[in-house]
């Protein structure tokens, strides 16, 4: 039997020495390229440069350096067809057995803040992906190894069973074409986004696992949390843990939704989710008082909520939140005498996520049977030049601020939305109704006394009048919603009746 060979060309050189020095002591020959080469031979292995193999120099920089049919076809060939057999031997080609390659690593040069597109471009890996595609096709007859965690595995089988296992070997081929499209979707991501391609033919995303859940929405689901292989700073998958118990599937799907909602505020604020809708949103001077706002939005709600702020924690604030049972709170930091607060709740998560991130424009991806909806984000908040005041009323200074809170924070609400605001926080949240006056019934209702002299946004048109009617009996002065019915006059007629002032935003903000 002819000596077994191992092909070896890594740009990640750990543990490669104990790889190979483990392979030659089963009598497995070594072929490497330049730097690999290099490396082994002087921790004392035998090494067969790939220029013996080719009869071809490594050339141009090194891009072509394998890619040779001596190497592909000693990859390619198939062990038990008798006409390979006779075409590699007529060729003088020897078999390649092992294949232990891992690529450029071009995720790690296009994450460099001063990266060039020509570093990016030299980052691709060709022989590489070519060499692990070959010997991954014809896996019966070749091992491949793209991954450094594996080279333990491989060795095992070996120094025990002489040879690596049939279910093993289609493991490993499994993973090389998961680590080659992952390779690929990234260059072509980089690649898209330089010449701002919108709407490709194919869509091609890459996630990496960052965490195995519990479970997912209910503990007879299972559930994966994969993040963005260059995740935003500002982001759930950025976040870093603290304190507290792992994070559950909702979990993080909440903290992602208050993120989005506090991310909305310039001032101070606080924001109180419960199963990805606001309960409580409180803007103040400083965070104390944001968060006594949004606690006195709905103080029933926001036990076992999901609280994130867009500042620093303070000590006073956090023996406040330590009173009541919360599920996380998200905060850019906390002073350590917050930290010694809330840290002595033991199971009470908390989150640092930096919020300074430039946010362009994300792509919103949502799953359905059989495909997959992209959408820009709603990143739209309030734009003077779509606005238009039709009613003879202008709000009031006062009225404008809540105004703009209410709207703010109704884009968030799950529609149809409707939300009551006054004195910089929400009070009343009427989410997801199947029609419009319902939502605003709800809203109204949990308001209670206190929507006398509110103000009310609407995450759509009024289809008839009938909202502006219930606000006007519940005392409420000001709303805010798109407009563009065909039945705009006969609401706003109804509010210059209640001396209601009423803002059209031209733009609406449904959530689905
Ligand atoms: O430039 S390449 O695309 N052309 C090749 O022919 C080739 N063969 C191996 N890159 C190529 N490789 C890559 O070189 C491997 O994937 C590995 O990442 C790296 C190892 O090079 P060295 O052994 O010289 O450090």
């Amino acid at each position: 039997m002819t000596k077994r060979r191992a092909l070896i060309s890594v740009s990640n050189k750990e543990g490669i020495s104990e790889f190979a020095k483990a392979l030659q002591e089963q009598g497995i020959e070594i072929v490497s390229t330049g730097g690999t080469q290099k490396l082994l031979k002087e921790e004392g292995i035998d090494v067969v440069g790939i220029s013996e193999v080719t009869g071809f120099p490594e050339i141009l920089d090194g891009r072509v350096k394998t890619l040779h049919p001596h190497v592909h076809a000693g990859l390619l060939a198939v062990r038990d067809d008798e006409k390979h057999q006779e075409q590699l031997k007529d060729l003088n080609i020897g078999t390649i057995d092992f294949v232990v390659v891992n690529l450029y690593p071009f995720k790690e040069t296009i994450s460099k803040p001063d990266v060039t597109f020509e570093d990016a471009i030299e980052n691709i890996d060709i022989g590489g992906p070519t060499m692990l595609r070959s010997a991954a096709k014809n896996h019966n007859d070749v091992t491949v190894v793209v991954d450094p965690e594996d080279y333990e595995k491989v060795v095992n089988e070996i120094q025990t069973n002489g040879d690596v296992s049939e279910s093993l070997k289609r493991q490993l081929a499994a993973k090389v074409f998961r680590h080659t499209a992952h390779y690929d979707a990234l260059i072509a991501q980089y690649l898209s986004e330089q010449v701002q391609e919108e709407s490709p033919e194919v869509f091609t995303v890459t996630y990496e696992k960052k965490q195995n859940l519990r479970y997912g929405e209910n503990p007879h689901q299972k559930a994966t949390f994969y993040q963005e292989s260059l995740p935003v700073k500002a982001s759930i998958a950025a976040a870093k843990q603290l304190n507290g118990k792992e994070l559950s599937y909702n979990n993080i799907h909440d903290a992602d939704a208050a993120l989005s909602i506090v991310k909305e505020f310039d001032k101070p604020a606080v924001v109180a989710v419960k199963h990805m809708n606001p309960c409580g949103v409180g803007v103040g001077e400083d965070i104390e008082e944001a968060y006594d706002r949004t606690y006195e939005a709905d103080s029933k709600s926001i036990f076992g909520g999901i609280v994130a702020t867009n500042r620093e924690i303070d000590e006073a604030t956090a023996l406040k939140m330590k009173e009541i049972f919360l599920e996380i709170i998200i905060a850019p930091s906390f002073t350590q005498a917050a930290l010694d607060v809330l840290t002595s709740k033991k199971n009470l998560r908390l989150l640092t996520i930096d919020q300074t991130d430039e946010q362009e424009t994300k792509k919103q991806l949502t799953s359905v049977h059989g495909g997959l909806l992209v959408q820009d984000e709603d990143t739209y908040s309030f734009d003077d030049a779509t606005i238009s005041i039709p009613t003879k009323r202008e709000p009031t200074e006062k009225e404008w601020k809540d105004l703009k809170l209410a709207w703010q924070v109704v884009k968030h609400v799950k529609s149809n939305a409707i939300l009551l605001a006054k004195d910089q926080m929400t009070i009343g949240v009427g989410a997801g109704q199947m029609n419009r006056v319902g939502a605003a019934e709800i809203a109204i209702e949990q308001a209670g006394e206190k929507a006398q002299g509110s103000s009310l946004a609407s995450d759509a048109f009024f289809p008839m009048d009938d909202t502006v009617e219930a606000a006007a009996k519940a005392g409420i002065t000001a709303i805010i919603q798109p407009g563009g019915s065909i039945r705009d006059e006969d609401s706003i007629k109804k509010c210059d009746e209640y001396g209601i002032t009423m803002v059209f935003t031209g733009v609406r903000h449904f959530k689905h």
